[in-house]
């Protein structure tokens, strides 16, 4: 029996909650308190996000390894975007169970949105290139309950997948028994991850977040340049993408799935049994961008 700030008294206990989580397809879970959580730099605690936070729920899910290994990044991308879909929707549910149970309760993306820094709260100075952190790092959470450890290419490792998982969280009130950290010494330094960064943020003795950032988001295996003597180098490598590359099209497919410019085929289709009764007579306009 335990009680939330509310007063509410209820049964809930960590296995129930864990139980949920499995049962909705979740690999694997672990509780962390959440007064006591590894932080990251900047440190973000949960306390933060919600001050009377009792408990950080972190949920891991494999990956398709089918995906990670594909032919094309693209496809992979697609299906960790259906992993991160999984994650999150349990974590709306599981997070809505707990609030009925009177614990407030805040979920914590597989994805989205990071804290954008174009300079350095520390010192004020600008950043050479802009750098994110989550409002919560899922890595650290990790760690904390004990789910695994980071390792030499600073990704989470656990156990049962290595660093094939995606990770997500819910900041609850909820007081439920925390695992704790464990030792694994999973990663031995094989140095095989730090061989195959095209990008050199992973090196022997750590990780540069800038080259990794930049290389992730648009290919590029330089940074923009610092000084006037980098310039030349640095459009002949932009100009080296440009040759086969299409910024436009490739913003287009980021947005593909959720941006339509067009649908009229589909619109003008009268086929389809069902719909006979209810589709309109009249085919009205319908806006869209792509009509001036
Ligand atoms: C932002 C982000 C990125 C950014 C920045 C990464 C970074 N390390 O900060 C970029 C785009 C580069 C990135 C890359 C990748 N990411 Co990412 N990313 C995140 C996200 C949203 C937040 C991470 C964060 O807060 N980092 C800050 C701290 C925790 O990072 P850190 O490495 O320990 O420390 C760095 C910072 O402190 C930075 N730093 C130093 N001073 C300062 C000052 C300021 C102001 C800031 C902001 C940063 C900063 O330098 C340190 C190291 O050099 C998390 C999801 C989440 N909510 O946690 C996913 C997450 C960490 N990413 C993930 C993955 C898989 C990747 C990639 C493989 C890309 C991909 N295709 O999926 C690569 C791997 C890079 C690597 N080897 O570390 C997974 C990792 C899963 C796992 N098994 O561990 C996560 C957990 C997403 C998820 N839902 O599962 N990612």
């Amino acid at each position: 029996m335990s009680s939330s700030s509310h007063g509410h008294r209820i049964n809930i206990d960590a296995a129930t909650v864990k139980n949920w989580i499995k049962a909705a397809g979740i690999d694997l879970v672990g509780i962390a308190d959440a007064q006591n959580l590894i932080l990251s730099h900047p440190p973000r605690p949960a306390t933060a996000l919600m001050p009377s936070a009792r408990s950080v729920i972190v949920m891991a899910v494999a990956h398709s390894l089918g995906a990670a290994y594909s032919p094309d990044i693209m496809l992979w991308t697609r299906s960790k975007m259906q992993t991160s879909r999984l994650l999150d929707e349990t974590a709306e549910k599981i997070g809505r169970l707990l609030e009925q149970e009177g614990f407030l309760s805040l979920p914590i993306s597989a994805d989205k949105p990071v804290e954008i820094f174009k300079y350095d709260p520390a010192t004020g100075k600008k950043f050479r290139q802009t750098r994110t952190a989550a409002f919560l790092s899922l890595k650290h959470a990790a760690v904390t309950c004990g789910l695994g450890e980071i390792g030499r290419n600073n990704l989470l490792l656990t156990p049962e997948f290595g660093p094939h998982q995606r990770l997500c969280a819910i900041v609850t009130e909820a007081p439920l028994e925390a695992d704790s950290v464990r030792k694994l010494a999973l990663c031995d330094n094989c140095g095989q991850c730090v061989e195959a960064c095209p990008s050199g943020a992973l090196k022997n003795d750590g990780y540069d977040v800038d080259p990794c950032f930049v290389y992730w988001s648009s290919g590029f295996n330089r940074l923009p340049p610092a000084s006037l003597r980098e310039w030349p180098g640095y459009i002949k490598m932009v100009r080296e993408h440009l040759k086969r590359r299409d910024p436009m099209v490739e913003i287009g497919q980021t947005y593909i799935t959720d941006v339509d410019q067009c649908i009229e085929c589909m619109r003008a289709c009268p086929i389809g049994e069902n719909w006979q009764t209810i589709r309109p007579k009249l085919l009205r306009p319908q806006r869209s961008d792509g009509k001036p």
